[in-house]
């Protein structure tokens, strides 16, 4: 890799492009593609392309040129983003984070994990025991998550179907002495093992024999690879610090839920007084789920068809289930079963990454950088509630990106003391605009830098009483049988002038929406059409009592673990659990505002096309994110204050050689007065600010012209040094 690019690279900085137009935007993205340049900035925001191949880019060779450098001395890289958020973390002690976003496959999770190595390379050059373990523990971590949490789709082959927001805890020497994980919204998937354990867990190889994998199996999913997978992801379970007892259990737990889904039942013609009206077809399916357990089989094949109610007082009866009710039930358990190993996974990974020696010169406070590396905006022909949720996710997002970019900018000025004028009031949150399209203004130096505002949708979700969540909510605590459908006609009597809310009802000429099935959200990234069918469901996320006090019982004591609501007994009045939508919403606020409390920096992913192949740049494709991604307007607020800023020894170590005061050394008493002499002869001083340590620089211009008069100068240069080398001179 080159610690320089030439022009013919493209320009690595978008803010110095001669017009801020989505053509001149793509131009420059495909030009730099299709050098290899998949890292662009804008300002301190870094665009990544997927380049969909291994590129000679990362390693410990690469690391040490960005190491301790600042953000433009080298080409644009992940590498330089973890290492400024290092610097600003250690320097200012200041918590920082790393947002990094994108849609499906545009290579989020390769980025952070990229990043977290850059971290474990540059820190504890003494070697401490301690970090060390804390630095083993937080790369190996990445890979058990991902053993439990990816699965293979259409939009990529390791996809993460949760989010992740993962703190790292540094000590006052900047070394890493803990971390911790959330997890949000885990959608349910599973993968394999080794042959001899398949044969205990009565599994076959074949994926495609059961239900829950059969969808996802593609052709080989338990190759040569997927079993080294499986050795590494046990390895790291070990690293972490899970007993051999649990890995089994864990194991155990998946192959129970694979059995469990492939369950099925018959309803009995004759109602058997002993047997009831409802039995499974195969009976064996259920002696495999009670062994895996450590259930006893009779209780598991009564949850299967039954459930207990309780009728007033400490009465309890039977109910008996429904062929349908059975399997939705069986469903909602194979579903809870994981989504609370899942939890179990992560907490013993938070668990023995708890910082332990607290730093007493801070309160035992840490300083933190955070990677958050979550699901991008999801469009599939058919959406449903996860889809919402995710795209929810990504309105929240958006909204404190465009507020956290001019805050940033604004605080970097006062920090420099540079004149930050407010033309109005700060940066409004919903003013509309005739015609409309709600606009929000930032002001940056007296320029009015408009960008759309999500503010709007977020609110159309969120709202209380009125916003989409709460009319979930509701229809989910409804007595009586309740439909999607009504829950649709809820929401179009509630929010049918809604600029950014739609329906077949609303808009009958629409065919693209189905009658009484299908919504549809403007999004600030495009429109999305959700199908209800299977919202109320999704969101009630409901598990009869029965289960869940089944496997509390269990006798492994991991699994026992994960249930510890068992224990409740089903007379005992208890309140309604929360619901998936509103919990998802709540962590999405907290997110929000822990971002917000943190110095940001971004990561936006792009995806070059959908075939996932090297070397192609889907130009329509890439429009859309850029535009969706808000890249243009970050652009725009870049250059609206200052494109460039630079440390004065920094800028003069790169133009010095342009000015008879400055080359080869100055005289001027300050780094910052011998700036202010070369930009003095260059006739550019007018374009510029003098801030405390940096200067900035307003319009890409300037600094174009510096690099041409340098470029023009280094030949000469040369040519007088390799005179004076060989005494001609
Ligand atoms: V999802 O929302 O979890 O479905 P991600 O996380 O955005 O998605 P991921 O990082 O998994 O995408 O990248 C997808 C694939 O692209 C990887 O499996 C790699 O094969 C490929 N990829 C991504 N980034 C790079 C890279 N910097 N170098 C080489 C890459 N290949
Ligand atoms: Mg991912």
């Amino acid at each position: 890799m080159e610690d320089d690019e030439g022009p013919e690279c493209g320009k690595p900085d978008f803010v110095l492009l001669d017009q801020v137009t989505m053509e001149d935007f793509m131009e420059n993205l495909k030009l730099r593609f299709e050098k290899g340049r998949i890292y662009t900035y804008i300002g301190e925001v870094l665009v990544s392309v997927n380049p969909y191949q291994e590129l000679p880019l990362y390693g410990p060779e690469a690391i040490a040129r960005y190491q301790g450098r600042e953000l433009y001395e080298r080409p644009p890289h992940l590498y330089a983003v973890a290492n400024a958020a290092y610097r600003a973390m250690k320097r200012r002690s200041r918590d920082t984070c790393i947002v990094i976003s994108g849609e499906s496959g545009a290579g989020k999770t390769e980025a952070s994990k990229h990043i977290m190595q850059y971290i474990a390379a540059v820190t504890n050059p003494s070697q401490r025991a301690e970090v060390e373990r804390v630095k083993d523990v937080l790369l190996k971590s990445t890979c058990v998550l991902e053993a439990f949490g990816n699965a293979r789709t259409n939009r990529n082959h390791n996809s993460s179907r949760f989010g992740k927001y993962m703190d790292i805890n540094f000590d006052f020497k900047g070394d890493p002495v803990g971390g911790h994980i959330h997890s949000y919204l885990l959608e349910k998937v599973l993968r394999g093992c080794e042959d001899e354990e398949l044969q205990e867990l009565h599994l076959q190889r074949n994926p495609a024999v059961y239900n829950f994998t059969r969808q996802g199996a593609g052709l080989n999913v338990l190759d040569t690879d997927e079993k080294s997978h499986h050795q590494a992801v046990t390895e790291a379970m070990r690293v972490i610090g899970f007993s051999p007892e649990e890995v089994a259990s864990v194991h155990r737990i998946l192959a129970a839920i694979l059995h469990l889904g492939n369950i099925e039942f018959v309803e009995l013609e004759e109602n058997n007084l002993e047997q009831g009206h409802l039995a499974v077809t195969e009976e064996v399916l259920v002696d495999h789920v009670a062994e895996l357990t450590a259930t006893p089989r009779e209780l598991v094949l009564r949850c299967l068809l039954a459930r207990t109610v309780a009728s007033g007082g400490r009465e309890v009866i039977e109910k008996g289930h429904t062929a349908a009710e059975a399997s939705y039930a069986r469903d909602a358990c194979a579903k809870a079963v994981y989504q609370r190993l899942f939890e179990w996974v992560v907490d013993r990974i938070n668990h023995v990454m708890e910082p332990r020696d607290r730093d007493p010169r801070r309160d035992g406070k840490d300083t933190v950088i955070g990677v958050l590396d979550i699901y991008g905006f999801e469009v599939f022909p058919v959406n449903s509630f996860e889809q919402f949720c995710i795209n929810y996710c990504n309105e929240k997002l958006q909204q404190l990106f465009i507020q956290l970019i001019l805050k940033q900018e604004q605080e970097e000025y006062e920090r420099e003391g540079i004149a930050w004028q407010t033309v109005g009031a700060r940066p409004s949150l919903n003013p509309r605009v005739p015609g409309g399209r709600e606009m929000g203004g930032g002001t940056v130096l007296g320029q009015q830098v408009e960008y759309f505002n999500n503010a709007t949708i977020v609110d159309l979700v969120e709202r209380p009483h009125r916003g989409i969540l709460a009319v979930l909510d509701e229809a989910c605590s409804t007595a009586g049988p309740i439909t999607d459908r009504i829950f649709l006609q809820t929401l179009d009597t509630h929010h049918r002038h809604h600029p950014h809310y739609t329906s077949r009802q609303l808009c009958p000429t629409d065919k693209t929406m189905e009658f009484g099935r299908d919504f549809r959200i403007k999004h600030y990234a495009g429109d999305v059409t959700y199908s209800v069918e299977g919202f109320i469901d999704k969101n009630r996320d409901f598990l009869f009592q029965d289960f869940k006090r089944l496997l509390y019982n269990s006798t492994d004591p991991t699994l026992r673990a994960m249930w510890p609501d068992g224990q409740q007994d089903i007379t005992e009045v208890t309140k309604r659990p929360l619901t998936a939508g509103t919990l998802f919403k709540n962590s999405m606020v907290a997110l929000v505002e822990n971002l917000a409390s943190k110095e940001p920096f971004y990561v936006r992913c792009i995806k070059p096309n959908e075939d996932k192949v090297a070397g192609k740049l889907d130009e329509g494709h890439c429009r859309h994110q850029v535009a969706y991604l808000g890249l243009l307007e970050n652009v725009r607020v870049r250059r609206a204050g200052f494109a460039s800023r630079q440390p004065y020894p920094r800028f003069l170590l790169r133009y010095k050689m342009t000015c008879e005061y400055t080359w080869p050394n100055h005289l001027l008493g300050s780094d910052k007065a011998a700036v202010g002499a070369l930009l003095e002869q260059h006739g550019l001083h007018g374009d510029v600010a003098f801030g405390h340590s940096k200067l900035f620089i307003r319009s890409p211009r300037t600094l174009v012209t510096l690099e041409q008069s340098r470029a023009c100068l280094i030949p000469i240069i040369v040519l007088l040094l390799q005179k004076a080398w060989r005494g001609t001179l």
